[in-house]
């Protein structure tokens, strides 16, 4: 397949409800999406990039400087036997994870296409329906919280995430924990903790959460290391795992139990394989993990999770939990019992709204 063309482009989208974090409170997200031609035919993916520096040091404006000035120029016009070599052919641009994801699963989405079949077929997956899970921000009340946790699970949802912060972690899991006996339920940090806090940490096991996830800073392998010999409470790592090597070293120095794979973080469908048949063969469990994704990239999340070692319900919702009209068609949709049906549609298998996506487009740019 030759690669002949690529739009970024710029879109503005509303969240339902503002999601807050540890380092950051979201209410409109800037989407990058890709379209790539590859022998006239189109592929899709967007960029996971937010806006500001804060979960990763890439920015939409970084992005589309590396996608234009270098990682576009490095495989224009050029020929390639799959979407599985592209993540190989952008190895000289170090890091920039989200950028080169974004072009490579575009990619893998037109290969899918121009072959006829289901995205997550091509990738190897096996699973025809994903466990679903939901990531819940900071609430302003304890009410607040109850009553959206209770919604979520009246919707099927398999597993309960709560974002915590230091100052705002034992209140809410204690309340949630009383209330919910049973529930799968974890807390995402997003780095807030330091070394100092590992005491604390460990009297969280007393809330009997499914995992912790990334309590430690986003560069700090080894804290978490000491974090997982002191408790019994199984560590995931997001933040921290950027490549093969990071998820090599985190297993082999006990440094998580868990792996939270990111599309973005990880540099596409490629790595992501690589990073999750690792895990696999050394029994650490992975789930899909989320970045507020528009439908686009949700699509793409959805066949990275049919993979046979995405035992654990991820990130990965229906997308009227995020968007009043999702830019995909279909939207996401989530059963009863809390899971997505895996689309035997080609490629993705759901299609950008284009005149949508066009109406919405705060920023265009066609590169040759
Ligand atoms: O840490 O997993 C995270 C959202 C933005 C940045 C980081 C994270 C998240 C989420 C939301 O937890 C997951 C989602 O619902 O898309
Ligand atoms: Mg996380």
């Amino acid at each position: 397949m030759k690669l002949d063309q690529l739009t970024l482009r710029e879109i503005r989208l509303r969240l339902v409800t503002p999601f807050e974090t540890s380092f950051d409170r979201t209410t409109e997200r800037r989407v990058l999406l890709l379209e790539v031609l590859t022998d006239g035919v189109a592929g899709w993916a967007e960029a996971t990039v937010d806006a500001d520096p804060f979960y990763s040091y890439e920015t939409i404006d970084t992005a589309w400087h590396i996608l234009r000035d270098f990682l576009w120029p490095m495989v224009r016009g050029r020929e390639f036997a799959s979407a599985a070599e592209i993540f190989d052919a952008l190895a000289r641009v170090r890091g920039h994870n989200m950028a080169k994801g974004g072009l490579e699963t575009a990619v893998w989405d037109a290969e899918a296409r121009q072959k006829n079949v289901p995205l997550w077929r091509l990738l190897g997956g096996t699973r025809q329906e994903i466990p679903c899970g939901v990531s819940i921000g900071i609430k302003s009340s304890t009410t607040e919280l109850i009553d959206t946790v209770g919604a979520e699970l009246a919707a099927g949802y398999q597993r309960i995430k709560i974002k915590i912060k230091r100052g705002h972690d034992t209140e809410p899991l204690a309340v949630l924990r009383e209330r919910f006996p049973r529930i799968r339920l974890m807390g995402d940090a997003n780095c807030d903790y330091r070394p100092e806090d590992i005491p604390h940490l460990k009297s969280f096991e007393r809330f009997f959460l499914m995992m912790l996830e990334q309590p430690l800073a986003y560069d700090d392998l080894y804290a978490h290391r000491e974090l997982q010999q002191a408790t019994s409470t199984p560590i995931c790592l997001d933040e921290c795992i950027h490549s093969l090597a990071h998820a090599r070293a985190a297993i082999e120095i006990g440094a998580c139990k868990i792996i939270n794979i990111k599309l973005g973080r990880v540099g596409g469908h490629t790595a992501a394989r690589r990073i999750h048949d690792l895990c696999r063969d050394r029994s650490i469990p992975v789930w899909c993990g989320g970045m507020l994704e528009s439908g686009i990239g949700r699509a793409h999340n959805i066949a990275m999770s049919t993979l046979e070692n995405f035992t654990l319900p991820g990130d990965v919702s229906a997308s009227k939990r995020y968007w009043h009209e999702d830019i995909i068609d279909p939207p996401v949709e989530v059963s009863p019992q809390g899971a997505i049906r895996v689309p035997e549609r080609p490629g993705s298998g759901y299609e950008p709204k284009i005149d949508m996506i066009e109406r919405l487009a705060v920023r265009r740019e066609v590169l040759r």
